[in-house]
């Protein structure tokens, strides 16, 4: 399932003396140190529009708006003898980790009648708030696929008071090239709201040179991890010292290095790091 190695960026993690993770092996009962977030809401729009145009492209769209998030949008239909289809659908987990996917497609069957069209999208916004009080450090792995005519984007931001401040996005638009992109980060986060935005778009269309059908999707993972594993590299070793000493000083938020997010790498967090060799 996690094709990007997930498994081998977790490992097997000691603290304290004890064996705290082990993840790859399944058993256990699992865990790992926590599930990062919860969802406390969502706002947005998930629909599909399956255009089946006649000759004359006298029939209109047909448009299928699924405004409960959570609900499949999809629209098929044949008109005037052309075919259209086009579906999104998104799915949250939250057992061992938590996890987003979401996928969108869009057919348009020439063979069928004359300028088919099918597009589909997803435009959303999933509250989150993370499960512990205090701060934790979040390891989030992603991979982007999309053919056709496609775009796919996330952004996670933190809710402050005031403001939202980014904490870490990616994107991929393709024109007929198939892509597939992955990614994944280890940021330190403070306890509090968060909001993962989600914005895709696929279209297909059968009456030009454009392609007849395209696909994106987003699956999109967040676990929490050892909080003095500064690299993210499933141990916490001299390489994590290395981490702390290099960001010394005033820093933004959500640096690796500064464990208790208080925007200082100071010896607070190298004293952190220490206790959790
Ligand atoms: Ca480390
Ligand atoms: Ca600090």
């Amino acid at each position: 399932m996690f094709g990007f190695g997930i498994a081998g960026a977790i490992g097997t993690v000691v603290v304290l003396g004890l064996v705290a993770v082990g993840r790859a092996g399944g058993g256990g009962g699992g865990g790992g140190w926590c599930v990062p977030f919860e969802v406390v809401g969502a706002t947005g729009e998930l629909w599909t529009i399956g255009v089946v145009g006649s000759q004359n492209q006298s029939d209109g769209p047909d448009i299928t708006d699924a405004n409960a998030l959570g609900l499949q949008a999809d629209a098929d239909m044949t008109n005037g003898g052309s075919f259209g289809r086009a579906v999104s659908t998104y799915s949250l987990g939250t057992g061992d980790l938590f996890g987003y996917s979401n996928f969108g497609s869009a057919q348009a069957d020439a063979t069928k009648g004359p300028s088919a069209f099918a597009r589909s999208d997803v435009l959303g916004t999933w509250h989150l708030q993370t499960t512990a009080s205090v701060p934790q450090r979040v390891r989030l792995m992603w991979q982007l696929e999309a053919a056709g005519i496609a775009s796919i984007q996330w952004t996670l931001r933190h809710a402050g008071a005031s403001q939202l401040t980014l904490v870490a996005e990616d994107s991929l638009s393709v024109y007929i090239t198939p892509e597939t992109r992955t990614g994944a980060t280890t940021v330190m986060i403070p306890a509090g709201q968060f909001q993962l935005f989600v914005v895709g778009t696929v279209q297909a269309n059968s009456g030009f040179t454009n392609p007849d059908e395209g696909m994106y999707r987003l699956d999109w993972y967040a676990l929490c991890i050892a909080p003095a594993d500064v690299d993210g590299s499933g141990d916490v070793d001299g390489g994590d010292v290395a981490a702390v000493l290099a960001a010394w000083g005033p820093v933004p938020a959500f640096t690796a290095a500064d464990l208790n997010q208080d925007l200082a790498v100071d010896g607070m967090d190298l004293t952190a790091v220490l206790a959790e060799w």
